[in-house]
Protein backbone atom coordinates (compact mmCIF):
# COMPACT_ATOMS: atom_id res chain seq x y z
CA UNK A 1 0.00 0.00 0.00
CA UNK A 2 1.12 3.43 -0.90
CA UNK A 3 2.78 5.02 2.34
CA UNK A 4 0.41 7.22 4.81
CA UNK A 5 0.45 10.61 4.72
CA UNK A 6 -0.48 12.10 8.34
CA UNK A 7 -1.69 16.13 8.63
CA UNK A 8 -1.88 17.55 11.32
CA UNK A 9 -4.29 20.37 12.22
CA UNK A 10 -2.57 21.80 15.15
CA UNK A 11 -4.51 24.96 15.81
CA UNK A 12 -8.18 25.74 14.18
CA UNK A 13 -10.37 28.24 14.82
CA UNK A 14 -12.92 27.33 17.58
CA UNK A 15 -10.72 24.80 20.27
CA UNK A 16 -9.17 27.12 23.15
CA UNK A 17 -7.47 26.28 26.09
CA UNK A 18 -9.99 25.74 28.15
CA UNK A 19 -10.52 22.58 25.82
CA UNK A 20 -6.74 21.91 26.35
CA UNK A 21 -4.26 24.46 27.53
CA UNK A 22 -1.83 22.68 25.09
CA UNK A 23 -3.97 24.59 22.35
CA UNK A 24 -1.55 26.64 20.90
CA UNK A 25 -2.39 30.76 20.10
CA UNK A 26 0.88 32.67 19.79
CA UNK A 27 3.55 32.55 16.82
CA UNK A 28 5.98 30.32 19.24
CA UNK A 29 3.22 28.12 20.30
CA UNK A 30 2.41 27.76 16.89
CA UNK A 31 5.40 26.86 16.04
CA UNK A 32 6.27 24.42 18.59
CA UNK A 33 2.97 22.61 18.46
CA UNK A 34 3.63 22.18 14.16
CA UNK A 35 7.27 20.91 15.53
CA UNK A 36 5.77 18.38 17.52
CA UNK A 37 3.69 17.00 14.82
CA UNK A 38 6.36 16.94 12.22
CA UNK A 39 9.02 15.14 14.29
CA UNK A 40 6.20 12.67 15.32
CA UNK A 41 5.51 11.67 11.14
CA UNK A 42 3.39 14.27 10.32
CA UNK A 43 4.11 15.20 6.63
CA UNK A 44 1.13 18.20 6.31
CA UNK A 45 0.13 21.23 8.72
CA UNK A 46 -3.06 21.88 8.44
CA UNK A 47 -2.89 25.53 9.60
CA UNK A 48 -5.11 28.19 11.29
CA UNK A 49 -3.82 31.10 13.04
CA UNK A 50 -4.80 33.05 16.12
CA UNK A 51 -3.59 36.64 17.86
CA UNK A 52 -1.81 35.88 21.34
CA UNK A 53 -5.65 36.23 23.29
CA UNK A 54 -6.90 33.31 20.97
CA UNK A 55 -9.20 34.82 18.42
CA UNK A 56 -8.96 33.32 15.21
CA UNK A 57 -7.97 35.59 12.14
CA UNK A 58 -6.88 35.29 8.82
CA UNK A 59 -4.62 37.92 8.62
CA UNK A 60 -1.59 37.84 6.12
CA UNK A 61 0.75 38.88 8.11
CA UNK A 62 -0.14 37.03 10.86
CA UNK A 63 -0.19 33.86 8.49
CA UNK A 64 3.31 34.93 7.30
CA UNK A 65 5.09 35.29 10.94
CA UNK A 66 3.67 31.79 11.63
CA UNK A 67 4.65 30.47 8.31
CA UNK A 68 8.06 31.37 8.74
CA UNK A 69 8.40 30.21 12.18
CA UNK A 70 6.72 27.12 10.85
CA UNK A 71 9.55 26.00 8.16
CA UNK A 72 12.27 27.62 10.59
CA UNK A 73 11.82 24.30 12.76
CA UNK A 74 10.29 22.19 9.97
CA UNK A 75 11.80 23.08 6.60
CA UNK A 76 10.44 20.61 4.46
CA UNK A 77 6.74 20.47 6.13
CA UNK A 78 3.58 21.19 3.63
CA UNK A 79 1.81 23.37 5.17
CA UNK A 80 -1.22 23.50 4.30
CA UNK A 81 -3.25 27.26 5.30
CA UNK A 82 -7.29 27.37 6.00
CA UNK A 83 -9.45 29.16 3.51
CA UNK A 84 -12.31 28.24 5.82
CA UNK A 85 -11.21 30.55 8.79
CA UNK A 86 -13.93 30.68 11.17
CA UNK A 87 -17.79 30.87 11.16
CA UNK A 88 -18.92 34.17 9.94
CA UNK A 89 -15.56 35.50 8.35
CA UNK A 90 -15.87 37.53 4.94
CA UNK A 91 -14.42 35.38 1.34
CA UNK A 92 -12.05 38.43 1.32
CA UNK A 93 -10.73 37.66 4.58
CA UNK A 94 -10.61 34.12 4.58
CA UNK A 95 -8.58 34.07 0.83
CA UNK A 96 -5.29 36.03 2.06
CA UNK A 97 -3.42 33.13 3.24
CA UNK A 98 -3.24 31.66 -0.64
CA UNK A 99 -2.06 35.30 -1.71
CA UNK A 100 1.55 33.84 0.51
CA UNK A 101 1.67 31.26 -2.06
CA UNK A 102 1.71 28.03 -0.10
CA UNK A 103 1.88 24.60 -1.14
CA UNK A 104 -2.17 23.77 -0.51
CA UNK A 105 -4.81 25.33 1.38
CA UNK A 106 -7.95 23.83 1.94
CA UNK A 107 -11.40 24.56 -0.42
CA UNK A 108 -14.61 23.76 1.75
CA UNK A 109 -17.11 22.34 -1.06
CA UNK A 110 -20.29 23.43 0.94
CA UNK A 111 -22.69 24.70 3.29
CA UNK A 112 -23.15 22.97 6.50
CA UNK A 113 -24.58 23.58 9.93
CA UNK A 114 -21.30 24.08 12.13
CA UNK A 115 -23.30 23.28 15.90
CA UNK A 116 -26.32 25.62 17.55
CA UNK A 117 -26.93 28.80 15.45
CA UNK A 118 -23.77 28.76 13.58
CA UNK A 119 -23.87 28.00 9.55
CA UNK A 120 -20.50 27.56 7.64
CA UNK A 121 -21.54 29.14 4.78
CA UNK A 122 -19.84 28.37 1.26
CA UNK A 123 -21.88 29.77 -1.79
CA UNK A 124 -21.63 28.01 -5.00
CA UNK A 125 -19.58 31.48 -6.07
CA UNK A 126 -17.37 31.59 -3.59
CA UNK A 127 -16.24 27.66 -3.96
CA UNK A 128 -15.78 28.90 -7.60
CA UNK A 129 -13.88 31.99 -6.71
CA UNK A 130 -11.72 30.23 -4.35
CA UNK A 131 -10.66 27.41 -6.77
CA UNK A 132 -10.05 29.65 -9.24
CA UNK A 133 -7.44 31.50 -7.00
CA UNK A 134 -6.00 28.66 -5.95
CA UNK A 135 -5.73 28.09 -9.71
CA UNK A 136 -4.15 31.09 -10.60
CA UNK A 137 -1.93 30.74 -7.69
CA UNK A 138 -0.68 27.46 -8.19
CA UNK A 139 -2.40 26.18 -4.81
CA UNK A 140 -3.41 22.64 -4.18
CA UNK A 141 -6.99 21.93 -2.99
CA UNK A 142 -7.51 20.17 -0.03
CA UNK A 143 -10.99 19.58 -0.95
CA UNK A 144 -13.09 19.39 2.72
CA UNK A 145 -16.16 17.35 2.25
CA UNK A 146 -18.55 16.98 5.12
CA UNK A 147 -21.50 15.94 3.30
CA UNK A 148 -21.70 13.36 0.33
CA UNK A 149 -22.84 16.57 -2.14
CA UNK A 150 -19.88 18.27 -1.19
CA UNK A 151 -18.26 15.17 -3.29
CA UNK A 152 -20.77 16.34 -6.66
CA UNK A 153 -19.79 19.99 -6.26
CA UNK A 154 -16.22 19.15 -6.44
CA UNK A 155 -17.15 16.86 -9.46
CA UNK A 156 -18.96 19.53 -10.90
CA UNK A 157 -16.80 22.73 -10.29
CA UNK A 158 -13.53 20.57 -11.99
CA UNK A 159 -15.45 19.73 -15.06
CA UNK A 160 -16.64 23.37 -14.76
CA UNK A 161 -12.12 24.16 -14.74
CA UNK A 162 -12.24 25.68 -11.32
CA UNK A 163 -10.75 22.97 -9.64
CA UNK A 164 -7.78 20.89 -11.38
CA UNK A 165 -7.47 17.28 -10.89
CA UNK A 166 -6.38 14.81 -9.84
CA UNK A 167 -8.76 15.98 -6.76
CA UNK A 168 -7.18 15.20 -3.38
CA UNK A 169 -10.41 15.01 -0.67
CA UNK A 170 -10.87 15.49 2.94
CA UNK A 171 -13.71 13.52 4.60
CA UNK A 172 -14.77 15.28 7.36
CA UNK A 173 -16.94 12.87 9.75
CA UNK A 174 -18.55 14.14 12.71
CA UNK A 175 -19.66 17.35 12.27
CA UNK A 176 -22.52 17.02 9.78
CA UNK A 177 -22.33 13.73 8.33
CA UNK A 178 -21.91 10.48 10.34
CA UNK A 179 -18.47 9.04 11.49
CA UNK A 180 -18.95 5.35 10.46
CA UNK A 181 -17.34 3.07 8.14
CA UNK A 182 -20.27 3.15 5.81
CA UNK A 183 -20.03 6.55 5.30
CA UNK A 184 -16.51 6.48 4.46
CA UNK A 185 -16.52 4.10 2.55
CA UNK A 186 -19.21 5.35 0.41
CA UNK A 187 -17.42 8.71 -0.16
CA UNK A 188 -14.66 6.79 -1.51
CA UNK A 189 -16.64 5.06 -3.79
CA UNK A 190 -17.76 8.05 -4.98
CA UNK A 191 -14.77 10.31 -6.20
CA UNK A 192 -12.98 9.78 -9.63
CA UNK A 193 -10.56 7.70 -10.12
CA UNK A 194 -6.84 8.89 -9.45
CA UNK A 195 -8.30 10.96 -6.39
CA UNK A 196 -6.73 10.98 -3.50
CA UNK A 197 -8.25 11.39 0.04
CA UNK A 198 -7.37 12.12 3.75
CA UNK A 199 -9.92 11.33 6.74
CA UNK A 200 -11.12 13.19 9.63
CA UNK A 201 -12.96 12.13 12.26
CA UNK A 202 -13.78 14.30 14.61
CA UNK A 203 -13.86 14.49 18.85
CA UNK A 204 -14.40 10.12 19.88
CA UNK A 205 -14.44 9.32 16.14
CA UNK A 206 -10.52 10.65 15.02
CA UNK A 207 -8.92 7.49 16.07
CA UNK A 208 -11.49 4.82 15.19
CA UNK A 209 -11.65 6.90 11.73
CA UNK A 210 -7.56 6.85 11.55
CA UNK A 211 -7.45 3.27 11.82
CA UNK A 212 -10.20 2.51 8.95
CA UNK A 213 -8.59 5.04 6.84
CA UNK A 214 -5.34 3.16 7.43
CA UNK A 215 -7.11 0.19 6.61
CA UNK A 216 -8.56 1.27 3.34
CA UNK A 217 -5.52 2.76 2.22
CA UNK A 218 -6.51 6.19 2.56
CA UNK A 219 -4.35 9.02 4.42
CA UNK A 220 -5.98 10.58 8.05
CA UNK A 221 -5.47 13.71 9.51
CA UNK A 222 -5.58 14.56 13.36
CA UNK A 223 -4.97 17.42 15.53
CA UNK A 224 -6.12 19.43 18.18
CA UNK A 225 -8.53 21.49 15.58
CA UNK A 226 -10.84 17.86 16.13
CA UNK A 227 -10.07 16.43 19.19
CA UNK A 228 -8.23 17.28 22.33
CA UNK A 229 -7.86 14.26 23.42
CA UNK A 230 -5.54 11.35 23.25
CA UNK A 231 -7.87 8.83 24.95
CA UNK A 232 -11.01 9.21 27.35
CA UNK A 233 -10.81 11.28 29.54
CA UNK A 234 -6.90 12.36 29.01
CA UNK A 235 -6.05 15.75 27.11
CA UNK A 236 -3.22 14.99 24.66
CA UNK A 237 -0.21 16.84 25.79
CA UNK A 238 0.47 17.93 22.44
CA UNK A 239 -0.41 17.46 18.79
CA UNK A 240 2.74 15.76 18.34
CA UNK A 241 0.91 12.94 20.97
CA UNK A 242 -1.93 12.51 18.59
CA UNK A 243 0.91 12.11 15.41
CA UNK A 244 2.44 9.23 17.79
CA UNK A 245 -0.59 7.68 18.04
CA UNK A 246 -1.54 7.41 14.39
CA UNK A 247 1.92 6.41 14.14
CA UNK A 248 1.89 3.20 16.27
CA UNK A 249 -1.77 2.27 14.76
CA UNK A 250 -0.51 2.35 11.17
CA UNK A 251 2.83 0.55 12.10
CA UNK A 252 0.31 -2.52 13.77
CA UNK A 253 -1.56 -2.73 10.18
CA UNK A 254 1.66 -2.58 8.08
CA UNK A 255 2.06 1.12 6.86
CA UNK A 256 4.72 3.11 6.42
CA UNK A 257 4.50 7.11 6.85
CA UNK A 258 5.28 9.48 4.22
CA UNK A 259 7.79 11.93 4.37
CA UNK A 260 7.16 15.66 3.05
CA UNK A 261 8.88 14.85 -0.07
CA UNK A 262 7.24 11.61 -0.71
CA UNK A 263 3.84 13.30 0.35
CA UNK A 264 4.37 15.66 -2.64
CA UNK A 265 5.06 12.95 -4.68
CA UNK A 266 1.38 11.42 -3.74
CA UNK A 267 0.09 14.39 -4.11
CA UNK A 268 1.44 15.88 -7.21
CA UNK A 269 2.57 18.73 -5.68
CA UNK A 270 5.89 20.37 -6.68
CA UNK A 271 7.88 22.12 -3.38
CA UNK A 272 8.23 25.71 -3.19
N1 LIG B 1 -13.33 26.58 11.22
C1 LIG B 1 -14.35 26.12 10.33
C2 LIG B 1 -15.47 27.11 10.23
C3 LIG B 1 -11.18 24.74 6.91
O1 LIG B 1 -10.19 24.86 7.61
O2 LIG B 1 -11.18 24.93 5.71
C4 LIG B 1 -13.84 25.83 8.97
C5 LIG B 1 -12.71 24.93 8.86
C6 LIG B 1 -12.49 24.33 7.53
O3 LIG B 1 -11.95 24.69 9.77
ZN1 LIG C 1 -9.50 23.90 9.39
Amino acid sequence: MEKLIITAAICGAEVTKEHNPNVPYTVEEIGREAEAAYKAGASIIHLHVRYDDGTPTQDKERFRVCIEEIKRRCPDVIIQPSTGGAVGMSDEERLQPVELLPEMASLDCGTLNFGGDEIFVNTENTIKNFGRVMIEKGVKPEIEVFDKGMVDYAIRFAKEGYILEPMHFNFVLGVQMAATARDLAFMVDSIPAGSTWTVTGIGRHEMPMAAIGIAMGGHVRVGFEDNVYLERGVLAKSNGELVEKVVRLAKELGREIATPDEAREILGIKRR
